[in-house]
């Protein structure tokens, strides 16, 4: 069956491992599957929830852009754009925000996470922000949408605001309820300095995460300060519960090899972490340096980046504003 598939990357910067094992490599997959319909988007009015500097934003966008490209999106095949070209993301999200309750998003724990202690001075725009991700993924009448673990809450939502809205209007099945893709293992990769912690763009510390433009020298210094125990690697899966930073090694390893954490295991059971460290950071260096490599050769071609942002803005165009007036109509507009 045809997959309809709408995903988003913010320009925040420092795109990570984690946005590659979570999202992006699932995404490439998706965008070689033959009769895929695929829109991945750089979503750079969600970034604009946290505060942005201007040229930083600009300069995000395109190496997100990059980042899909040197991932293996074929742009083509694939519509890569931009939020903010597609106005029927905002007025989509405006007036599902109007059917959706308060008592839905103070379950969100991504806010709670994001806002830490002092809510109060969080933006509105962080607060509904997944109701922006909503309207995103409902103006594409999406089947399946692939998203890291971290992201299944907010499309839970997404169905929920779906459903609500086909109730209010009396229109069943006008919002297509869309399917989450998470992959079952390795779907949350946790920071290189604590097992605990998300591997997350926002953190201080870059030795916390292997970025996508990271080179040969920097993947594997920071592969030797990764956080580890005292002790070997173990022979059973049940003995990696109270390791969280030796899982998440473990679980980096066996995701670039495209293997379960097991044979992993199997691989280097009773033996020490140097051993162990120094083919992580060669399978890191030979699946992340030819995407850093590419990268850094797109964004010396802003013309192309933005060309392709453009044409990808206005095929999405397209489609979302044939929704957005449906959606009009329905609602009374
Ligand atoms: N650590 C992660 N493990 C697995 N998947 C992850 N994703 C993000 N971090 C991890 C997935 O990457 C996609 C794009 O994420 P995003 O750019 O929209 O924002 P995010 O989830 O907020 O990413 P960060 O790195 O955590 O950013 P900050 O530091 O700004 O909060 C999503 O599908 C996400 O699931």
């Amino acid at each position: 069956m045809s997959k309809k598939i709408f995903s988003g990357v913010q320009p925040t910067g420092n795109l990570h491992l984690g946005n590659y094992l979570g999202a992006i490599k699932n995404f490439v997959e998706l965008n070689n599957e033959k009769d895929n319909e695929c829109f991945f988007c750089v979503v750079d009015l969600h970034a604009i929830t946290t505060k942005q500097e201007p040229k930083e934003l600009k300069k995000n966008i395109r190496e997100t852009a990059a980042t899909f490209i040197a991932s293996g999106i074929d742009p083509k095949k694939s519509i890569i754009f931009n939020q903010s070209m597609v106005s029927a993301h905002s007025e989509a999200a405006w007036i599902l925000s109007c059917v959706s309750k308060i008592g839905w998003l103070n379950r969100m724990t991504q806010f709670k996470e994001k806002a830490g202690k002092d809510k109060e001075k969080a933006s509105i725009g962080l607060y509904s922000y997944p109701v922006l991700m909503a309207a995103d993924i409902l103006l594409y009448d999406t089947t399946h949408v692939p998203v890291g673990d971290d992201q299944k809450q907010h499309l839970e939502l997404c169905r929920d605001i779906a459903q609500k809205f086909n109730n209010d209007f009396n229109a069943p099945e006008f919002l297509r309820l869309p399917e989450p893709l998470i992959q079952k293992e390795f779907s949350r990769i946790m920071s290189l300095k604590d097992g605990l912690k998300k591997m997350s763009k926002s953190d201080p510390s870059d030795l916390s995460r292997v970025n996508l433009t990271d080179d040969k020298d920097q993947i594997s210094n920071k592969i030797k300060k990764a956080k580890t125990d005292p002790l070997p690697i173990p022979s059973e899966l049940n003995d990696l519960s109270q390791r969280p930073e030796t899982a998440n090694l473990l679980g980096i390893y066996s995701s670039l090899k495209n293997q379960n954490l097991e044979k992993s295991i199997n691989e280097f059971n009773g033996k020490n972490f140097s051993e162990f460290k120094k083919k992580l950071s060669e399978i890191l260096i030979e699946k992340i340096e030819p995407i850093s490599k590419e990268i850094k050769k797109l964004l010396k071609d802003e013309k192309y980046l933005d060309t392709i942002l453009l044409e990808g803005s206005q095929k999405a165009d397209e489609i979302a504003s044939k929704k957005i007036k449906e959606i009009k109509k329905l609602v009374g507009f």
